[in-house]
């Protein structure tokens, strides 16, 4: 991006008034032509670009009463395990769909001692693990996003680890699916002079490769944690979590490149029935649903996988819920504010064997 593009872009922000002198977000750190690091962000209606590396830091602004943090870049790694093991007495607090909701997202992070007032990884050896669907709708998924990678960081140096697993808004923003996005980031778009939002997380942004190397399903410990679910139509076909992982993997790196005998596999795994979208732990809400597990398919898939329980999101449910005998546990409380303005969410907390809602006032109550 040169200097003219950038003037181009503060013209922008100019001429679409108010909302747009109040837009911040960012960094976007991508790959120029030359492969030097660009770090592009919009603070208070300005866009601006500075060089940057991996090793360096980037500064991600405060929100509302929270704290802005210093992020530091690391060079892409390769795609995580499928099989985690965790031992019996490493907690485990599963988050899911936060859908841009900083501030909710943060407070029950806090409160179950995930992170602490300055937004540093404090659970010392636990595991984190979120669903996906940080994207979309809300106003601050950048914010999460980068939260989230650095906590990982966090967490490897502690002896503890951060697990995100893709819901279908990562799907569907990484492949161009805007339909969801918060208008805001529409505004980015232009402001940047970007062709389309999804060209920010291109296989050349720093966070876009980094997505594109994350599970869509991992087994941690005797769990299988993902966003939709797993069908029997899954088990059926005998897919593997890294045969998912990695079918994932390729329809977010080179979709229309994919040889056609792989395209079938790529349409079932990215599909309805497949980890992203799957809804059938529930009554089919409209005909497009999938038909109702049957307790029999729900065992089938974790016999298939040799695990105890299946842990999701995707599927709003009013509290943390045991379904099937507790063989699958729903943790998407979608987030939100009740009418004092207290933050309403709910995670899954798992130590020593036992499970618990954990609310956003920091109680927990056992499942
Ligand atoms: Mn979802």
């Amino acid at each position: 991006m040169n200097r003219f593009v950038v003037l181009l872009l503060a013209a922008l922000l100019h001429a679409t008034g108010a909302v747009a002198q109040t837009l911040s977000d960012g960094p976007y750190v991508l790959q120029n032509r030359d492969g030097n690091w660009i770090a592009l962000s919009i603070r208070d209606g300005t866009a601006t670009h500075a060089p940057t590396s991996i090793g360096a830091e980037v500064e991600i602004p405060g929100v509302g009463e929270l704290p802005s943090f210093k992020v530091r870049l690391r060079a892409p790694t390769k795609p995580p395990p499928s099989v985690i093991q965790l031992r019996s007495e490493t907690p485990l607090f599963v988050m899911a769909d936060t859908h841009g909701e900083l501030e909710i997202a943060v407070a029950l992070l806090r409160a179950h001692g995930v992170v602490d007032e300055s937004l540093r990884w404090s659970f010392g050896e636990g595991h984190l693990a979120i669903l996906g669907d940080v994207f979309d709708r809300g106003a601050h998924h950048t914010e999460l996003l980068w939260l989230i990678y650095k906590l990982q960081a966090e967490a490897e140096q502690a002896g503890g680890a951060v697990h995100f697993m893709l819901g279908n808004h990562e799907s569907m923003v990484l492949l161009g699916d805007d339909r969801y996005l918060h208008a805001k980031y529409k505004e980015a778009t232009k402001a940047f002079g970007a062709p389309h939002y999804a060209a920010l997380w291109s296989p050349k942004s720093l966070l876009g490769q980094w997505l594109r190397t994350l599970p869509a399903a991992l087994k941690i410990g005797d769990l299988l944690c993902l966003h939709g679910g797993l069908s029997p139509e899954v088990a059926a076909r005998e897919l593997t979590l890294d045969q998912m992982n990695s079918t994932v993997r390729d329809a977010l790196a080179f979709r229309h490149a994919l040889p056609e005998r792989e395209q079938a596999l790529v349409s079932f795994v990215m599909g309805p029935n497949g980890p992203l979208w799957y809804r059938g732990y529930f009554e089919p809400r409209s005909t497009q649903h999938s038909p109702q597990a049957t307790a029999g398919d729900v065992a089938s898939v974790l016999a298939f996988y040799e695990a105890k329980k299946i842990v999701i999101g995707h599927t709003k449910v009013p509290t943390v819920t045991a379904l099937y005998d507790g063989r699958v546990i729903a943790v998407q409380v979608y987030p939100h504010r009740d009418e004092n303005g207290a933050p309403m969410i709910e995670g899954l907390l798992v130590e020593k064997g036992r499970y618990f809602k954990a609310l956003a006032d920091g109680s927990r109550v056992a499942l």
